[in-house]
């Protein structure tokens, strides 16, 4: 087909797709035979980059997607509408529910944590990091509202996480701080923002380019349905901006995502679970046991880290409780226990 423009999806919500081209933004469906092809996640979401045909007269709908360029990589969480009766069996086999992509192919995803109000949870934060571990996806761990604490307080939190290889930015939405650093890290990528409610996601948009994170939050209000936060996000376009580095002045897409505390962890199995704490996967081949859990065996690398304060006890003990879930998810598999 010929005349096919390019694009990049910014945003999905039922049924209709943005498609941003250098033509200019498109209001698209997608072409009926392209929903038959079997997918186990969304055929298309926003971050897809994807080739349209216009469409004359067609009243709002003035494109339609035609092709959708394969997915390098896509940041994911569970569904929210995925309850019982939903739940399928995964490519490797696990009893659990549909993935939703949040946003196809980003560059990285910044984690945004307060220091304060709300506390940290950085049990949740290990979590996450796990998720764009498994996913492959950079991540970034911004720690906002360093205006309500000392500074040593904020790196007592914070600084494990860069030790462990993480770039971390410390940020106040309120004072400034930072957030040209971090406006650095958005030019000219595509991002995800996540993190608890709270946290300044959107303050933290808003501070380095007036009305971009307001933007983001009108959309993100208005798709809250009912018991569950329908999470549709939506790329808006972030200044590129004065920078040291060429490659940063160009304009960059961000994705703000409110109400996400989890991203899909079902594909992975128990015994894989250290490959994804950077911090601990190194040390694995150093145990005694090929198959150490890190747990109860003797002469485990991991353990004696721990004990020289190479890895940090919060490291260790989220890996324990992150492998156990997993353990007893694959448990469930082997011997089709249901849930309760
Ligand atoms: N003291 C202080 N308050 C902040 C800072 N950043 C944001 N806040 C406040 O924290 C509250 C939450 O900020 P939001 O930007 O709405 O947080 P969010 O992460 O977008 O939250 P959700 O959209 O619910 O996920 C607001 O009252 C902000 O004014 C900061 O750096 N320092
Ligand atoms: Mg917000
Ligand atoms: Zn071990």
């Amino acid at each position: 087909m010929s005349d096919l423009v390019e694009g990049l999806v910014i945003k999905a919500q039922s049924g209709f797709f943005t498609v941003h081209t250098g033509e200019g933004d498109f209001t698209c469906r997608l072409r009926g035979r392209l929903k038959e092809k079997w997918r186990d996640t969304d055929l298309v979401a926003v971050g897809d980059r994807v080739r349209i045909s216009r469409v004359e007269d067609g009243g709002m709908i003035e494109g339609m997607i035609e092709e959708v360029a394969e997915r390098e990589r896509a940041l994911a969480r569970l569904a929210p509408s995925a309850g019982r009766g939903s739940r399928h069996w995964t490519r490797r086999g696990y009893l659990s529910e549909r993935e939703q992509v949040i946003i196809a192919n980003p560059d990285h995803v910044v984690f945004v944590f307060a220091c304060a109000e709300p506390e940290p949870r950085l049990r949740m934060l290990d979590r996450l990091l796990v998720g764009a571990e498994l996913q492959e996806i950079p991540a970034v761990v911004c720690a906002n509202k360093v205006d309500l604490v000392s500074e040593s307080d904020a790196h007592d939190l914070f600084d494990i996480y860069q030790e462990v290889g993480y770039r971390v930015v410390y940020t106040s939405a309120r004072a400034g701080t930072g957030v040209e650093a971090l406006h650095e890290l958005l030019a000219g990528r595509i991002s995800a923002l996540v993190g608890p409610s709270g946290a300044g996601k959107t303050s933290l948009l808003n501070a380095m380019q007036p009305g971009l994170g307001l933007r983001v939050r009108e959309v993100s209000r208005a798709t809250r349905k009912g018991r569950h936060t329908t999470v549709v996000p939506q790329l808006v376009p972030v200044n590129g901006c004065a920078s040291d580095r060429d490659d940063t002045t160009e304009q960059g897409w961000v994705a703000d995502t409110p109400g996400i505390r989890a991203l899909a962890l079902f594909d992975m199995d128990p015994e894989e679970v250290d490959a994804y704490f950077p911090d601990i996967a190194p040390l694995v081949a150093d145990c005694r046991f090929s198959d150490c859990s890190h747990t109860v065996e003797p002469a485990c690398a991991v353990k004696e880290a721990v004990e020289e304060g190479a890895v940090s006890e919060h490291r260790y003990e989220s890996y324990v409780r992150l492998r156990e879930e997993h353990q007893k998810l694959a448990d469930m598999y082997w011997w089709g226990i249901d849930e309760e």
